[in-house]
């Protein structure tokens, strides 16, 4: 039988209230982490690298991924100093190379990343999970943020909800709700303010949708090459949520855009993650049938599913339940790997994660990062990994 899946778990570093003797025994070899202290676009020395990787390694486990080295802005943005920081990004590639970690991920998503409305959603069992409620979003962006064009954007009907939701809070909702939504980068406690978003928001006024994929095209036309030298392979991040939020254009968000910009720069380097939880929130994502087609490109797959609500809304169900099938999932990833055996590749125990977890039983009484409980992915974990055991002796044995 060919190899299992490398079960690996994110950890945010040694801040982490997960700690790496938890990862281990969760049943995780691999850890996905990044030098989250460096701000982004500088350049990651082999110093502060090498830091870290003996820190994992002294606890048994292996750095597998590095999630992420993010894209400055002004490469986002195709400003005047983006070659700058194209170089200084090829130059940690380059560290990272040197230190043995090959494996990098990164997302295109204009100046926030993943963005959940509610980081405390009580589930029927009083499990706590993360929600985007578009009535929040739209709540936020009309009356908080207060956006010129929102109003084009949004329906008559949909302003009226938002503005029920909006009423329905007490001012400690409401700060929560911006504080929840201006969330910087993963792995800090950064949070923008509406002034700094505003600033942002601005920069990007000349740039639609086609304009952003120029400027994705350009970053990995520069970025991979460089990296198929030093022996890197990229694996780019959807957008979550996978469409267009506060008017900041999305691209990557469907498998269109995912053919479109492995086209743009076929390399073996340019490659994706593939999050089901990211890509599962569009109903018309056939995730099983993304991983027959793209399945050769995937370097990294993070595993959730979400529960979707018909006006755009979703939250994060259990690994096994939610909107999205995860048997056909694990089926079509079992069935890549198969084929990565047959003709001898050495990439078969592709990297995975239970992507984000519940707040379950002792979760509630530690700070973690959200979605980054040890229980809730902990369970995650166990049960994707029955999941794929059952389902490779079915097939293969
Ligand atoms: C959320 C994550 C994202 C992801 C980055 C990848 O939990 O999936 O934060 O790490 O967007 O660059």
């Amino acid at each position: 039988m060919f190899s299992n899946l490398e079960e690996t778990f994110r950890w945010y570093g040694p801040s982490d209230p997960v700690t790496l003797q938890a990862i281990s025994q969760a049943g995780a070899t691999g850890v996905v982490t990044a030098l989250h202290h460096i701000p982004s676009g500088e350049v990651w020395s082999t110093e502060e690298i090498l830091k870290r990787k003996n820190i994992v390694e002294a606890a048994g486990l292996r750095w597998s991924v590095v999630e992420s080295v993010n894209v400055h802005e002004s490469i986002k943005t195709a400003s005047p100093d983006r070659e700058k920081y194209a170089e200084q990004y090829i130059e940690s590639l380059r560290n990272l190379a040197k230190c043995g970690i090959k494996l990098v991920c990164y997302n295109f998503m204009p100046v926030l990343d993943w963005t959940r409305t509610d980081i405390d959603f009580r589930l029927a069992n009083g499990a706590s999970a993360l929600r985007f409620h578009a009535p929040a979003l739209a709540a936020f962006d009309l009356y908080l943020l207060e956006r010129e064009g929102a109003y084009t954007e949004f329906g008559k009907q949909q302003q009226e909800t938002a503005k029920e939701y909006l009423d329905s809070l007490d001012a400690d909702q409401k700060k929560q709700l911006v504080t929840n939504v201006m969330a910087g980068l993963p792995g800090t406690k950064d949070v923008l303010t509406i002034d700094q978003f505003r600033g942002h928001l601005e920069k990007y006024k000349g740039i639609d949708a086609d304009q952003l994929k120029k400027n994705l095209t350009w970053f990995l036309q520069t970025i991979i090459p460089e990296a198929e030298n030093a022996g890197v392979k990229m694996c780019i991040h959807p957008d979550d949520p996978p469409f267009p939020i506060m008017g900041l254009p999305r691209v990557v968000s469907k498998e269109e855009d995912l053919v479109g910009l492995l086209n743009a720069c076929p390399s073996p380097s340019n490659g994706l993650t593939f999050c089901t939880g990211s890509l599962g929130a569009r109903g018309d994502n056939d995730l099983p049938a993304m991983i027959d087609r793209l399945g050769t490109h995937i370097h990294f797959l993070h595993l959730r599913n979400v529960k979707r609500e018909p006006d755009g809304s979703f939250y994060e169900d259990n690994h096994l339940e939610g909107s999205s099938d995860m048997y056909a999932i694990m089926k079509s990833v079992v069935r890549e790997q198969k084929r990565r055996a047959d003709s001898g590749r050495d990439d078969v125990a592709i990297p995975m994660r239970p992507d984000h977890g519940h707040k379950l039983l002792d979760d509630f009484n530690y700070d973690t990062f959200p979605g980054y409980s040890a229980t809730g992915r902990l369970k995650g974990l166990a049960e994707l990994r029955g999941l794929e055991l059952g389902i490779k002796n079915t097939l293969y044995q």
